[in-house]
């Protein structure tokens, strides 16, 4: 009902942020190209397995002066991991508390998200290229609903036995069979690469890989490192066919980790790796490794480093908005440009606990980030803090799941915006 819609608008609206004077319109007028990089964590970056790098070549990103690196970024997906992280990335709102938005709510829900906004405002064409089944994730419908003109999954691809992995087509033949429908969309665009093999059980055939895995004796923790290896190698790759192509230098290139690639559970092993013991790890370490890579790369950019806000997926829409010059007050999003002033930097997590620079909190226990240790007689003062920081938390994610499940936005045009008409898209293999 409007009442309802109402609610979620006064929030909004109250919770927006104004761009940086300095980062608005920042690289207006490029192709946006986000690259996923599937279930890859921020410890990965810069770390390095009996002396070697793992993943130079995101290493070398990260620590580039091109590259805006956040540090304290922060995966936000419940049970739809993969389709979660796309559904915050797109629209700013969050996933369900159980099951996949997508799958759930994606054929018949209005959304209001990324490639439509950049189409109606700055004129970009958008595609997502995927190496796996389109209807996996309920794919085919949900982009035609965020208005995505193309879809190049598993059917505009080679896939014959030897190219794939369990989720699709092997990453390196993602890029390299890609390039060719790139290359022939109009600029500018908006494309997104979804990829697959860095996914459990993360397996890659001895073929493909000179990296050797961890010995944990956990076997999915132990090649975790093998395949993540694989991922930085195809980005590289990607990297370079950008550059061949000239595609490079007019381009923004954002790069973002979907979730966790090991599980709470096997962070027990995981430990050792990291410095630390298993016998002392607690919900805080869990907590901690939520951490994913958020990088924007922007060729020429030479005030990128490393940034130390704490953000999360939800944030990503506004940020890139604001890059390229689009005004945001009209929207409907939950996150924040992670470059405003007026940036929250408190992240929540779906199941309610969540981060903020100073302290963690989770099951309604409060850790202190800098000794790790549980504050089990917390001041006043911060007790009534974190409990707003909880209010706060908690009434976001259920104004975020009202707004979903009872399809609110189909009541709400934002200003200068034409609704979305899913029957203008057919993915049919017919990119001519
Ligand atoms: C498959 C892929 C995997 O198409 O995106 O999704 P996940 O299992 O990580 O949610
Ligand atoms: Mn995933």
């Amino acid at each position: 009902s409007s009442s309802d819609l109402n609610k979620v608008l006064t929030f909004t609206q109250e919770h927006y942020a104004k761009p940086d004077s300095q980062m608005f319109g920042a690289a207006k007028g490029k192709n946006i190209i986000v690259i996923h990089l599937e279930s890859f964590q921020q410890f990965l970056i810069n770390y390095r397995l009996d002396g070697k790098e793992v993943t130079p070549f995101l290493n070398s990103l990260y620590n580039d002066k091109s590259t805006y690196s956040f540090a304290n970024f922060f995966n936000q997906v419940g049970q739809g991991k993969t389709s979660d992280a796309e559904n915050m990335l797109e629209t700013s709102i969050y996933g369900l508390p159980q099951g996949s938005l997508f799958s759930a709510l994606g054929t018949d829900n209005t959304f209001q998200g990324a490639p439509a906004i950049l189409n109606q405002k700055e004129g970009y064409s958008s595609a997502v290229f995927h190496g796996n089944k389109g209807s996996f994730w309920n794919r085919n419908s949900v982009y035609k609903n965020l208005g995505y003109q193309y879809f190049f999954d598993a059917s505009y691809f080679n896939t014959t036995s030897n190219n794939l992995t369990e989720y699709g087509l092997k990453d390196k033949l993602l890029f390299h069979d890609s390039v060719k429908y790139l290359e022939r969309l109009q600029q500018p665009f908006y494309a997104k690469f979804i990829t697959v093999s860095n996914h459990f059980p993360y397996t890659i055939d001895q073929k493909n890989t000179d990296f050797k895995p961890a010995n944990t004796g956990d076997s999915s923790v132990d090649n975790y490192f093998v395949t993540a290896h694989y991922l930085d190698q195809s980005v590289k790759e990607f990297f370079d066919y950008l550059k061949k192509s000239g595609l490079y230098d007019n381009s923004m290139i954002v790069l973002y980790g979907d979730h966790y690639g090991i599980s709470n559970s096997r962070n027990l092993k995981l430990a050792s790796l990291l410095g630390k013991s298993s016998s002392t790890w607690t919900d805080f370490d869990n907590t901690q490794l939520q951490r994913v890579p958020f990088m924007i790369h922007i060729p020429g950019q030479k005030n990128g480093g490393i940034q130390q806000q704490y953000g999360g997926e939800i944030d990503v829409l506004p940020t890139l908005l604001h890059l390229v010059g689009i005004d945001t007050s009209s929207y409907i999003q939950f996150g924040t440009d992670l470059f405003s002033k007026q940036h929250d930097q408190v992240v929540a997590f779906r199941n309610e606990n969540f981060i903020t620079p100073n302290y963690t909190v989770v099951d309604g226990n409060i850790y202190d980030n800098k000794t790790g240790l549980q504050i089990t007689h917390p001041s006043t003062t911060l007790e009534n803090k974190v409990k707003n920081e909880s209010t706060k938390v908690n009434t976001e994610l259920s104004l975020s799941d009202s707004l979903n499940n009872k399809n609110l936005l189909r009541f709400y045009v934002p200003n200068g915006f034409t609704p979305v008409n899913p029957q203008n898209y057919d993915y049919k293999n017919d990119f001519g």
